[in-house]
């Protein structure tokens, strides 16, 4: 019996999401770049199953699929991609599927879109989030690319895949080329930014109220059955109370320098590239990469010490004032991360529906919260929304949060605690609801220097304006074009 689907590439993504479309009940050719891994799969993980079948070389394996062929490449992203997608071209005929369940760059799968779509090969690239538990028992799965290949697909992808509580698949067509790639990224973006938010209310509730972990684990998990409902925040209740064979709790000695595989930074360089303020998420990436300079914070720490500052406060009150600050800044941060996908739909040409992303991301993912059913319904009421700030449930929350969050930041800089990423997203709001900036002094400065030009308030937008600032200046200006 032929398989209805492949998949190349056996380590931990690959080898369970075999096992997750397996049990739906499709049957699936594997392979593997080492060769030796394959037999260990199917005497390991895989022993018993029948319906996964191995196999040693690229020939065998085409050969082995049902037509069209639907081919998953779960191997490292990059060059072995387009590797194995030459590997595979000479056994494939039109029509045929591959697809890129990897964390590839977006960009990369617009190209492979349109070279295979000359060869007649419809390319798909998915993002696939949930690690290996979700991989297993149901990732958020977000598909982009040739949409030809989306009906062929649908029914195994949709059967694997986690389910919101109302039974909606995580799983959708998300657009056309590289939008399933980029919806991936900006979804690790909003996950750098989470991870950053709440190791800062830890640091706060570590370094300034000094409590312990047995104390904060009880507060995440209570946290956990209100607004903050998430994945992240359940595993740091957890984390909290892990305890190393010592007996002593495990995250304390854990070094303090964060890793970091680039979503993130694809995330902060491509809103700088399409002009969105995605501060926070940049301000997390920086603040990785800040901590690895681990030998450099010792010995500046040495340089500039800072005399102990006492928490004089009610501590239940500066408690419930970090979640507040965590909530509002959450806000913000998800905000920019629709902000992103609004401005990449119009930049690539991409039909994005942003409460179907919402829904997608609202099980099986990292970042799954009950908090993505909310900005779910914020787009379900306006399909227009401009900002989710301007969504009645999302600004409620942002008024009533808006003191404690001022004063969680301000107590922050007072004791010397870093917090850059409350701080980023306050800063953000701040700029956000002004009216008026100082940018009129920005705009004045670049035309007295390079005769940039300006607009008047008095004058209609589009309108620009060249001033002889020193009366020595010519009345020749620069261009007034926007990069
Ligand atoms: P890895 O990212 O560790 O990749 C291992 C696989 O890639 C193996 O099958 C390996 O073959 C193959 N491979 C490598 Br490495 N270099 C290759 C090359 N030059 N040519 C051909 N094959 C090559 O595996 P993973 O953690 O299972 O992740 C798979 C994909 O899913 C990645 O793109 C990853 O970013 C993405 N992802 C991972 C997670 C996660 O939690 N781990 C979550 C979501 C998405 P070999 O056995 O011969 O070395």
């Amino acid at each position: 019996m032929k398989a209805d689907i492949g998949v190349i590439g056996l380590a931990v993504m690959g080898q369970n999401l075999i096992l997750n479309i397996n049990d739906k009940g499709f049957t699936v050719a594997v392979y593997n770049r080492t060769i030796t891994k394959v037999d260990r799969f199917l005497n390991k993980e895989a022993k018993g199953r029948e319906t996964i079948r191995g196999t040693y070389d690229i020939q065998q394996f085409c050969s082995m699929l049902k037509r069209p062929r639907k081919i998953m490449l779960m191997i490292k992203a990059g060059k072995a991609i387009d590797d194995f997608v030459e590997q595979l071209l000479p056994f494939l005929t039109p029509g045929d599927v591959i697809i890129d369940g990897g964390n590839s760059f977006f960009g990369d799968t617009i190209r492979r879109t349109y070279y295979l779509r000359d060869k007649g090969i419809n390319f798909v690239g998915t993002g696939i989030s949930g690690g290996e538990e979700g991989a297993r028992h149901g990732p958020s799965i977000m598909p982009g690319g040739e949409y030809e290949a989306w009906p062929l697909i649908k029914d195994i992808f949709q059967s694997i895949c986690a389910h919101t509580p109302q039974g909606q698949p995580c799983c959708n067509w998300v657009g056309s080329d590289g939008a399933g790639h980029y919806v991936k990224m900006v979804h690790n973006g909003i996950e750098y930014g989470d991870m950053q938010l709440i190791s800062e209310a830890y640091s706060l509730m570590n370094g300034l109220l000094k409590l312990s972990h047995s104390q904060m684990a009880d507060i995440f998990d209570k946290w956990n059955s209100t607004e903050l409902q998430s994945y992240l925040i359940e595993i740091t209740a957890r984390i909290m109370q892990h305890k190393d064979n010592d007996g002593k709790v495990l995250l304390e000695k854990i070094l303090d320098k964060a890793g970091q595989k680039g979503t993130g930074k694809w995330t902060s360089v491509n809103s700088l590239d399409i002009n969105v303020p995605v501060t926070l998420i940049t301000e997390a990436v920086y603040a990785r990469i800040l901590s690895s300079l681990k030998a450099e914070r010792v010995k500046a720490a040495g340089f500039f010490e800072t005399s102990e500052f006492d928490f004089t406060g009610d501590v239940d009150s500066f408690i419930s004032d970090i979640k507040d600050a965590l909530l509002a800044s959450k806000i913000i941060s998800y905000a920019q991360g629709f902000m992103l996908l609004k401005a990449a739909a119009k930049t690539y040409s991409w039909k994005l529906d942003f409460g179907d992303i919402a829904l997608m991301w609202r099980e099986g993912c990292i970042i799954r919260s009950s908090f993505l059913g909310k900005i779910n319904d914020a787009f379900q009421n306006n399909p227009a929304l401009e900002s989710l700030l301007f969504d009645p449930y999302f600004s409620t929350i942002i008024k009533s949060a808006q003191q404690s969050w001022r004063k969680v930041v301000s107590t922050a800089f007072n004791a010397g605690i870093s917090v850059p990423a409350f701080a980023s997203a306050l800063t953000f709001f701040d700029s956000y609801r002004s009216a008026k900036l100082p940018s009129n002094l920005i705009q004045a400065q670049r035309d007295y220097f390079g005769a940039h030009t300006y607009e008047r308030t008095d004058a209609p937008e589009g309108q620009f304006f060249h001033t002889n600032w020193t009366g020595t200046g010519g009345d020749t200006s620069a261009g007034s074009y926007q990069v």
